[in-house]
């Protein structure tokens, strides 16, 4: 093969132990259906209780939870949705969340009820009795859909979900999986083993990938192009693995993660971009200077009621929240294209991040047994 020689590359023996080890990781982490029952119910409560404050209201659940990639006790995400065109126009984001999060404090099944207005994207966070911690969105149609594209890659090869559940462990673990801390979410790491995946084609770019005539269709969601191919039984009569690449173990992609992210990946130019099949610049995005603007979807000041005169400074406040937008690690949003996943990654973060990459890609070159162990040890 034409793989770049690597000094540090483990043996097959050794990549075949750490594959063993990621399995035996994945099995203990999946989900119990007992875990599966307590969530559907609380699905089902949320949905009666959003139908009781705003008549007709869908409930849905995304991330982890949609995808097929949780672990086990993880959170759950749903997002709200009203049915009616009217209502949904009519209360905004950080209304919803004072409305829903009043109505959850009535009742003491929910606990440590928290509304967080000031958010990129406004949520509740609440943990339900039964054990399950849950966040509540409101009409996010993209995160619907970009839940549905990553269940899609798990479905085209099944060491897709092997890799992510160790990459999530590993993050959770050495504390580097807290967006509000300046690390980066699960779907963030998520996209950036998609990209490792089709870069070594065990996974193909679902966004290009057309039945018929090729020409790729716009489906337009919230202003973004939403398609992609979703008929994964039917794949194999547009695309298909290299016999090299379907013979790659979890061992060696896992590898290949770490390895990629300490030492090839360009983080002052380039730009993860799993939609392209691969990396674009930050400059061709106009990626290049950090900005600050207000939250955009916060509601602006009112005037006040009565014709008070104002003055100059306090008709011009713009009392917003700051959101912060930084292109130091760049992980481009698969269909919302503006969207820069690693937004919250600031400069120490980062030097974090990447030691950590350095940190795993050298147990795993120098460990076999034990690796996938010695990966997830807690960091304090
Ligand atoms: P956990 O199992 O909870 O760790 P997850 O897969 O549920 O992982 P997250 O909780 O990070 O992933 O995110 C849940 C979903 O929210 C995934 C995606 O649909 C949406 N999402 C998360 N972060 C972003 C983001 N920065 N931009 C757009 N959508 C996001
Ligand atoms: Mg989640």
């Amino acid at each position: 093969s034409d793989r770049k020689y690597d000094p540090y590359r483990p043996s097959s023996h050794v990549f075949d132990l750490i594959t063993r080890d990621a399995k035996i990781l994945c099995q203990e982490l999946d989900p119990m259906p007992e875990e599966e029952t307590r969530k559907l119910a609380l699905l089902q409560r949320l949905s009666d209780i959003a139908n009781e404050v705003f008549g007709q209201a869908e409930v849905l659940p995304f991330g982890s939870s949609g995808n097929g990639l949780a672990l086990a006790n993880a959170d759950m995400d749903v997002c709200v949705f009203l049915n009616s065109q009217q209502m949904a126009e009519e209360v905004s984001p950080v209304e919803f969340v004072e409305r829903i999060g009043d109505r959850l404090e009535k009742d003491n099944e929910f606990e440590n009820i928290l509304q967080l207005k000031r958010a990129r994207v406004p949520i509740v966070k609440l943990n339900h009795i039964n054990g399950i911690a849950c966040d509540i969105g409101y009409q996010n149609d993209l995160a619907i859909w970009n839940t549905r594209l990553l269940r899609a890659y798990c479905r085209v090869d099944t060491r897709v979900r092997d890799v992510v559940v160790v990459i999530k462990k590993w993050a959770k673990c050495r504390k580097i999986n807290n967006p509000y801390t300046g690390s980066l979410s699960s779907y963030a790491y998520v996209l950036l083993v998609i990209h490792v995946l089709q870069r070594q084609g065990v996974l193909p770019n679902l966004q290009t990938i057309v039945s018929g005539n090729g020409k790729i269709p716009y489906w337009d969601c919230q202003g973004f192009n939403r398609y992609f191919f979703e008929d994964i039984p039917n794949l194999a009569r547009y695309w298909q693995q290299t016999p090299e690449a379907a013979t790659q173990t979890v061992g060696e992609l896992l590898y290949e993660f770490f390895r990629y992210f300490a030492s090839e990946f360009r983080y002052a130019s380039h730009v993860v971009s799993i939609r392209s099949g691969g990396l674009l610049t930050k400059e061709s995005k106009e990626w290049t200077k950090d900005f600050t603007q207000p939250h955009p979807q916060h509601p602006q000041p009112q005037a006040p009621a009565d014709d008070a005169p104002q003055s100059e400074e306090q008709m011009q406040a713009d009392t917003r929240p700051i959101v912060k937008n930084r292109y130091l690690f760049c992980i481009e949003d698969p269909f919302e294209l503006n969207h820069n996943i690693g937004r919250p990654v600031d400069r120490y973060s980062l030097f974090t991040i990447r030691g950590e990459f350095m940190r795993a890609a050298k147990i795993l070159s120098k460990n076999g047994d034990g690796a996938i162990t010695r990966l997830c040890y807690e960091r304090e």
